[in-house]
Order: structure tokens, then sequence, then C-alpha cells
């Protein structure tokens, strides 16, 4: 009888800790791996889902611009994540076709594939792959793999994604991703939320086709990364409109102040925090100067040092 009760003990633990999958697809979810996906708190959530390497929360079908009537924009809201320290390297495997939450499809609340898969160009020889919009993985596969796997197979989901041009996803998002891996291997942890920005109340564009669950297209997208110190957080803003092009991977010119991202998208961050230490941080801005500026510095013959030097002494402090 001890025997049974221990068992049942056993059983609802591991119940806890291993979420069942959204779809068949996906790998099993191993949630006790020593990671907090969201110490850093950002309000309000929406529909939440935990996976071993983040959490996201998803638009469900709430009122998201205020007319009293409610809207499915098919995209998370935020995703959380932290990144640690690699300790392995993991062997390459195959990547999954990208998986969805098959009831929430059903309810045209979550896209699948389909609506990724056609943009409209994908048939047109004179639209490069450039031009198109792809599936932005908002937690990278690279960090989730110093996980397992599993965790990194698990970051091929629209859940874990929004409409990004393939130049940025490959341009300058991509290199803030290695950057940020690197600094969890310099200093064991890094923190990362991330999500989309509309500049207007609603989505100036869609992604998908008539019959598929269509996606709003961002108009920019936010990357708040932290580091944790013996006297605090140290903290980095970015706003990356969807349009810089792929030459462009100087991330330091797209600073901002975590201020200005809540003003933009309406959420709260690091809430767990005290008001007096979310002012001192909010109000920090670590921004570079104003296009208008920036445009008058890259004029002349020493453009290059122009450009960036007035972004590297903000940007040592994580
Ligand atoms: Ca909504
Ligand atoms: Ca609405």
């Amino acid at each position: 009888m001890k025997h049974f009760i221990l068992s049942v003990i056993l059983l609802v633990t591991s119940i806890t800790f291993a979420q069942s999958p959204v779809g068949k697809r996906y790998k099993a979810i191993n949630l006790k791996n020593g990671h907090n996906h969201t110490k850093y708190t950002t309000e309000p959530s929406d529909l939440i889902f935990k996976f071993a390497a983040y959490t996201t929360s998803f638009d469900s079908n709430d009122d998201n611009n205020a007319d009293g009537k409610g809207d499915t924009w098919a995209i998370p809201e935020w995703v959380s994540y932290e990144v640690q320290k690699a300790t392995f390297k993991i062997e390459k495997y195959h990547r999954p076709q990208w998986m969805t939450d098959d009831n929430l499809h059903k309810q045209g609340i979550v896209p699948n594939d389909a609506t990724y898969a056609v943009s409209g160009t994908r048939k047109l020889n004179e639209v490069k792959i450039d031009y198109r919009y792809v599936r932005g993985h908002l937690c990278n596969k690279d960090a989730a793999d110093r996980i397992s796997m599993e965790a990194g197979y698990n970051t091929h989901t629209v859940l874990n994604a929004v409409p990004q041009l393939q130049w940025q996803n490959n341009g300058i998002w991509k290199a803030l991703e290695e950057k940020t891996n690197h600094w969890a291997d310099e200093y064991n942890s890094i923190w990362v939320v991330c999500g989309p920005v509309f500049f207007s109340q609603s989505p100036a564009m869609w992604l998908g086709e008539a019959d598929e669950v269509k996606a709003a297209i961002p108009d920019a997208l936010y990357k708040i990364i932290i580091r944790e110190t013996d006297t605090g957080i140290k903290t980095l803003s970015f706003l990356f409109p969807n349009i810089i092009p792929k030459t462009e991977k100087d991330y330091r010119l797209y600073l901002t102040s975590m201020g200005r991202l809540e003003e933009l998208t309406g959420l709260k961050f690091i809430t767990n925090l005290s008001i007096d230490q979310q002012f001192t941080i909010k109000a920090k801005n670590l921004g570079c100067p104003t296009p208008k500026k920036r445009l008058r510095l890259t004029s002349g013959n020493n453009q290059k040092k122009l450009l960036t030097s007035p972004c590297k002494k903000t940007y040592n402090p994580l």
C-alpha cells in the first residue's frame, strides 16, 4: 500500500513537470530543467504555453484595439526565456515541419504552416527569398538546443513565431541572437523578452490566404535583454522595424528605452521588481541619435565611424 501511495505521489509529481504537447508532432516537454523563463515577469498574459526552452503568451480572441470587438492576430504577444551557458554541443538533427496547436487552429486562433508557406510570392521567380515573410523564431533554436534536442525541436512552432522578412530574420535579428547566446556563455544566464510591435492600433498587413488563419504582420519587433549583477540587473532594450535590410546588422543602432517599448506594446515588463526599481530601469534610455541626426552623421567620408561610435559608449553596460 505504501508503495502504491508512493507511486501515486511520483505520478502526480511527474504530471506537474511534464506538460502535454499541444499537438501530436511535438517532442516531450520537460519543464524540470533548471530554467526560470518568466523570472522577470511581463503583464498582461494571454494564452500561456510553457515549453522547456521558453514561455509564450499567444493572442486570444480578446479585444486588441479597444473597439469593443474581439481580435485574433494569430501571433504571440510576448515570448520570455532564460538562456544559459552552453555545456555541451548537440548533434545535428532533422528540423520538423512547423507545428501548431491543433485544437486552437481549428478554432481559428492559431495559424499553421500553410499561413506562412504561402505569402503569395513563392511561385514568382521575380521575388527573391529575402523579400518574403517567413516564420521568425522568437526563442531561437540555438538557445533551446542548450537544454536538449527536444527543447530545440519544439521551437519550430507558430506559437513561437511572427511574420518577419527573411533578410531581417537572417540579418540583424540573428546577429543579436548570436550575441545574446555569447553573453549567456560569459555571464552564465541571460533573460530575454521579445515580441511584435504595431505602430497603429491595428495591423496594416496580414499573411495568409482566404481559407487560412491569417497572421498579423508586425510593424516592428522588440527585444529586451536582462543580465543579473551583484547589485541588481542590467538591461538592453531594442526596437527593430520589420524592414531593416540584410546589410544592416549593427543592432546597437536600434537601442531604445524599456519605457518606450511599454508605450508601444501596452505591456508592462519586469513587474516582479519594486516600482522604484522599475522606474529607474525603464527611464534609462540607451538609445542612439535620432534618425535625423544619424542621417547627418552618415554623410561624409568617415561614415562608418560616425555611424557606430555614439552607440558603443552606451552598449557596453550589459
Ligand atoms: Ca486578441
Ligand atoms: Ca478589436
